[in-house]
């Protein structure tokens, strides 16, 4: 597959970034009838053969990477939560109008074998599931397409009614993975093996390995690991969490996440103190600060989950950014991860999570004083 850039896709029409371009435009300017005829080009006419690498490139060079372009322009503020809903709208349309257009090339085939994709319990971010899914059936496997938010449950359910190869996983929260990882051993449990993708799972998948899950990159690294062949898991799969992560008998994760409400009540008292003008909140206010406060708990607990400091100071970086870009200095959130270290001072792994958090957040930026 070709990755230059500014490859044409055809003789005299736009390059790949201009098409780009124009999807992003249509996909911001709520113009899905523009953004399916883009799409519909780029794949173009030609065999079989042909329509299946123009499709895949046109789910992982033209709409994937205008949909991570929609996280972006959110996270920096230059565009609305609206837009943001109507893009991603707009580009899960697109992958349905790529699978439209090869679906008669794909229905001859005999399938290399049969996957369930699916997305952890609570997890939302259905489209990368999606995009993972189109492009192993344009590489001919068959899909069981799950969607969103499978509770563990319905989807071991689901194995013993039909049976799979594999099962793949998709998270890109990470505060998803203490589910991500019950959902894994279950399906091992069933004598299924799996594979994880995603975001929520750390750079290079350093996760899914604690895990003793398979990881992949993307949907071809996928294909790769399910074309070499993956060994069927053992009844003795069937383990709890802290078999693979001893850490967790320090109890410090469950008591944390236990404790998550009374955390966030005393932090929202804590940080009125500090700041006074917080007394003077609306109700609505009020509210959001605390969801912003338990989410802060929420990833603080799945890093002491996984044992890695830097899961909760990467949220703790990724929280300041977007309150940066939206007016807010990142030093307000100094005073709530001072007074969760002071309620949790009786956990060392939290309270070093913590530590490391602040020095973050009072990292000098460029030119300022150290
Ligand atoms: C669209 C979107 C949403 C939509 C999702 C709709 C949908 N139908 O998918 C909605 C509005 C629901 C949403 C909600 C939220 N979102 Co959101 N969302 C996004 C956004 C903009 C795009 C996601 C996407 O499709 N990416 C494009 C794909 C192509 O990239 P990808 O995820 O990396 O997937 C590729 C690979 O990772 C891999 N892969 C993925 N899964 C798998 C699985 C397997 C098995 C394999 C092998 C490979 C694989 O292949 C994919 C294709 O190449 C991202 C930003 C971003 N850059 O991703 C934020 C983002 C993921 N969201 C974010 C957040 C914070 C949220 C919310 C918490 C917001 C809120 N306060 O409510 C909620 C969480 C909801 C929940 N419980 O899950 C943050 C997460 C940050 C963090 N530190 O955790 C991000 C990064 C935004 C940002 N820029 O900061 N979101």
């Amino acid at each position: 597959m070709s990755t230059q850039s500014d490859t044409r896709t055809d003789g005299a029409g736009p390059t790949r970034d201009e098409l780009r371009e124009q999807l992003w435009q249509a996909a911001i300017d709520c113009d899905e009838t523009h953004a399916v005829a883009l799409v519909r080009h780029a794949v173009g006419p030609g065999t079989s053969r042909q329509v299946r690498a123009a499709a895949e490139r046109t789910l992982l060079e033209l709409i994937a990477p205008v949909q991570e372009r929609v996280g972006r322009e959110w996270a920096a503020n230059t565009i609305t939560v609206a837009q943001e809903h109507a893009a991603t709208a707009i580009n899960e349309r697109c992958v349905s109008a790529v699978a439209d257009l090869v679906a008669s090339a794909l229905a001859a085939a005999e399938p290399l074998g049969r996957v369930t994709v699916a997305c952890v319990d609570g997890e939302w971010h259905a489209l990368p599931a999606r995009l993972v899914t189109e492009v192993l059936r344009l590489r001919g496997w068959h899909v069981d397409y799950l969607g969103a938010q499978v509770p563990t449950e319905h989807l071991i359910a689901h194995l013993h009614q039909r049976p799979a190869d594999a099962v793949l996983l998709s998270s890109s929260i990470p505060s998803h993975l203490p589910t991500a990882h019950t959902a894994i051993s279950a399906c091992q449990a069933a004598g299924v093996p799996v594979v994880v993708g995603g975001a929520a799972f750390g750079p290079r998948g350093r996760y899914a390995e604690q895990m003793q899950a398979a990881w992949a990159p993307d949907a071809v690294g996928a294909h790769t690991l399910l074309t070499r062949g993956l060994e069927r898991p053992t009844a003795d799969a069937a383990r709890l969490p802290d078999l693979d992560l001893p850490h967790l008998n320090d109890q410090e994760y469950t008591l944390v996440r236990q404790s998550k409400r009374q955390l966030v009540k005393q932090t929202l008292t804590d940080i009125e103190d500090a700041y006074p003008p917080m007394r003077a909140y609306t109700a609505y206010q009020r509210e959001r600060t605390a969801e912003d406060l338990d989410h802060i708990v929420t990833y603080l607990a799945t890093a002491v989950y996984v044992d890695d400091a830097e899961l909760f100071t990467n949220f703790i970086t990724w929280t300041a950014g977007i309150l940066q870009a939206r007016g807010v200095p990142p030093q307000s959130l100094l005073p709530a991860v001072g007074s969760l270290r002071h309620q949790l001072k009786d956990f060392p792994r939290a309270t070093h999570m913590l530590t490391a958090a602040r020095g973050a957040l009072t990292v000098p930026g460029p030119g300022q004083p150290a």
